[in-house]
C-alpha cells in the first residue's frame, strides 16, 4: 500500500490532487485542517491536508487495470500516520511479532521482565493461592480482634458503670468523699480495662477490708492484772459495753473480772455498774484519783481483767479531759494497760472528728463502735478508723448484755458499705 498526503486551500482541492495522482481508486484515509501555529496563525487562512492510499500494483495488478472502480468508494480512514506532506512511504506487511513491538501496551514478556520472580502461570497461581490464604487468615484474625475489642468495650462500660455504682453506694453509706476517691483510685490501679464486675467488686471489697485493718479484742497475753480503761462521750454505751465484755470473759473464758469506776459525776452511773458487778459476782470500787486507782488495783491484782469505767465529757471540757488523762497516765507502770475509745455509730461525722481529736490527747486507744443497730450507714466507722489510724476492737448492736457485742466484724461492715444487707 502506498500512502501519500495532499494539500490544498480547500478539501476539494486536496482530494482532487490525490485523485489526479492515485486515480479514482484512491482511498481517502483522512482529511485534516491545517492551522498555523502561534498568535500569527489567527490571522492566516487555514489549508487542508488529505491522506490518500492506493493498493500496490504488484499485489493487486487487476485493480490498477481498471482505474475507476464503483465498488471502491472513497472512504475515510483514521489519522494515525503523521508524516510530512507529500512524503511517500510504504508500509510493509506486518507480522504478529512486529505489531507487538509497536503496540502501545506492554507485552506479557515486558511484564514478565519487570516481575522476574513470576516465571509461569503455575507460579502466579501459587502466589495467588498464598495471597488469598494470607488474606483469609488476616480477615479472620481481624474479626476475632474486633469481637474482642467489642466485648472489652462492653465490659469496660459495664465495669465503668459498676465502679460508678460502688462509688455512689459508698457515698450513700456516709463514707467520706476523700476516702471514697482514695479507695476507687486504688481499685482502678489494679483493675485493668475490661475487668469483670466480679473482679472489681472483690478488689474494692479487699481494699476496704485492708482499710479496716485487723480488729483486736482484749489481749490476754502478758502480766496480770490487765487494766482496761473505757473512755468516750456520755451516753455512747461505755458502761453497757464494759458489762457485755466482762460477762463474756467471766462466763465464756472463766476469767476473774473486777470493776472500778471513775464516773463520779452521776450516782446513777455508779449504781448501773454496781448492778452488773453484782450479777457477775465481781468486785466494784469507786476511784477519784490516780492514787486511789493504783491502790484499788493493787488490792485486786490477782484478777485477770480490771475494767475502769469513766465519765463521759464534752470534748470542750478541758478540766474533765485532764482528769481522765491523769488517771490513765497515773496507773503504775507495772500494770498492763489498754484504753478503749467508745463511739456511737450514730454520731455525726463532724462531731466524731472533734471527739477523736480531743481523746487523742489523752492516750492512744482502740476503737469500740456502739449502736450499730440504730443506723444503716456505717461509713463513719471507716472514716474514723482512717482518720484516727486507731485499731478497731469491738462493735455492739443492741442493749442486751452480754449478747449484743462481738469483735469488730470487718467482713460484715464492708458488705454493708458495698450495698449488701
Ligand atoms: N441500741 C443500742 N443501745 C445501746 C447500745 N449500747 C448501749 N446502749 C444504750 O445506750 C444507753 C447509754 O448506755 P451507757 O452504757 O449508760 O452509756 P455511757 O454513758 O457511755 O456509759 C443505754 O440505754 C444503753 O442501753 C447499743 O449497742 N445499741
Ligand atoms: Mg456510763
Amino acid at each position: 500500500m502506498t500512502i501519500k498526503k495532499f494539500q490544498g486551500k480547500t478539501k476539494e482541492e486536496a482530494m482532487e490532487k490525490a485523485k489526479e495522482e492515485f486515480g479514482e481508486n484512491a482511498v481517502i484515509m483522512n482529511i485534516k485542517e491545517l492551522k498555523s501555529k502561534g498568535i500569527m496563525g489567527a490571522f492566516k487562512k487555514s489549508s487542508f491536508e488529505v491522506t490518500a492510499a492506493i493498493e500496490d500494483r504488484e499485489k493487486f495488478p487487476e485493480k490498477f487495470s481498471n482505474p475507476i472502480s464503483k465498488e471502491q468508494p472513497l472512504q475515510k480512514g483514521t489519522d494515525n500516520i503523521n508524516l510530512a506532506a507529500d512524503e511517500k512511504i510504504t508500509i510493509p506487511v506486518q507480522t504478529q511479532s512486529k505489531r507487538e513491538e509497536y503496540a502501545p501496551v506492554k507485552t506479557e514478556r515486558a511484564v514478565e521482565k519487570e516481575m522476574p520472580s513470576v516465571r509461569n502461570s503455575d507460579d502466579i497461581e501459587k502466589r495467588l493461592e498464598n495471597l488469598s490464604n494470607i488474606l483469609e487468615k488476616k480477615l479472620s484474625e481481624d474479626e476475632v480482634k474486633i469481637r474482642e475489642v467489642q466485648a472489652a468495650s462492653n465490659q469496660n462500660l459495664e465495669g465503668f458503670k459498676f465502679m460508678k455504682m460502688l462509688y455512689r453506694t459508698l457515698l450513700d453509706n456516709d463514707v467520706n468523699e476523700k476516702y471514697v476517691n482514695q479507695i476507687m483510685d486504688e481499685a482502678e490501679k489494679v483493675t485493668h480495662s475490661g475487668s469483670s464486675v466480679d473482679y472489681i467488686l472483690s478488689n474494692v471489697y479487699q481494699k476496704l477490708i485492708l482499710k479496716f485493718g485487723q480488729p483486736n479484742g482484749i489481749e490476754m497475753e502478758g502480766k496480770k492484772p490487765r487494766v482496761l480503761f473505757f473512755i468516750g462521750p456520755t451516753g455512747v454505751g461505755k458502761t453497757t459495753t464494759i458489762a457485755k465484755i466482762a460477762s463474756k470473759y467471766k462466763v465464756e473464758y472463766e476469767k476473774k473480772v473486777a470493776f472500778l469506776t471513775a464516773d463520779t459525776y452521776r450516782i446513777a452511773a455508779t449504781e448501773q455498774l454496781k448492778t452488773y458487778a453484782n450479777i457477775l459476782d465481781a468486785p466494784m470500787n469507786v476511784v477519784y484519783s490516780a492514787e486511789e486507782l493504783n491502790r484499788a488495783v493493787e488490792n485486786i491484782n490477782n484478777y485477770d481483767l480490771i475494767f475502769v469505767d469513766t465519765a463521759g465529757f464534752s470534748h470542750k471540757n478541758e478540766t474533765q479531759r485532764i482528769d481522765i488523762k491523769n488517771l490513765i497516765l497515773g496507773l503504775d507502770e507495772q500494770y498492763e494497760k489498754e484504753v478503749y475509745l467508745v463511739l456511737s455509730a450514730t454520731t455525726k461525722y463532724k462531731d466524731l472528728l472533734e471527739i477523736v481529736d480531743s481523746y487523742a490527747e489523752i492516750a492512744s486507744y482502740k476503737l469500740v463502735f456502739t449502736k450499730l443497730d440504730e443506723t444503716t450507714s456505717y461509713g463513719n466507722i471507716l472514716n474514723i478508723r482512717l482518720y484516727s489510724g486507731a485499731d478497731l476492737s469491738y462493735m455492739t448492736s443492741g442493749q442486751n448484755v452480754p449478747d449484743d457485742i462481738e469483735v469488730f466484724n470487718s467482713q460484715m461492715i464492708v458488705k454493708q458499705l458495698l450495698g449488701g444487707r
